[in-house]
């Protein structure tokens, strides 16, 4: 296994209800590293941008409206194979699939509002952290 890169954002609900703090404890628990944090609030045009691969689908507005609804806490997280071990500890994107232990089968309650971003590839997540970080 390589050290790998990953974007992790929480998303804006688990920020408002103060699971911030819980899901990094999640994250340092598997071994991996906080290398980069910035709490801040995202401009529509960004989030566009980042969901851009879901423009065509009837709940793109709801997405927007969902990230720009407050602050929300960016990340870079780096350790082995970390784009995978993150997809695996946050758990499958509805909440209603996705497993107990996981962050968003402990955490999350709705497939849009589903606590926590993490890049799908290791391409990806270059592209992300450059998109978010600069
Ligand atoms: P993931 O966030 O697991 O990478 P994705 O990239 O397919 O999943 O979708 C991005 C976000 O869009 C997801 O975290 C929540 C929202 N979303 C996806 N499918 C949805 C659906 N069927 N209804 C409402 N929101 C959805
Ligand atoms: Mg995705």
């Amino acid at each position: 296994a390589d050290i790998e890169k990953t974007f992790i954002m929480i998303k804006p609900d688990a920020v408002r209800d103060r699971k911030t703090g819980l899901i990094i404890d999640r994250i340092e628990r598997c071994g991996l590293t906080i290398e980069k944090m910035e709490k801040c609030e995202l401009d529509e045009d960004l989030v566009k941008v980042h969901y851009a691969h879901l423009a065509d689908k009837p709940f793109f507005g709801d997405i927007v409206d969902f990230m720009t609804s407050g602050p929300v806490v960016k990340m870079v997280v780096s350790g082995l194979s970390a784009v995978s071990k993150m997809r695996t500890l946050m758990g499958a994107t509805n909440p209603l699939d996705a497993a107990p232990g996981t962050i968003r089968g402990d955490f999350a309650n709705d497939v849009n509002a589903n606590i926590i971003h993490g890049s799908d590839s290791l391409e990806n997540a270059a592209i992300e952290i450059e998109r978010f970080f600069g």
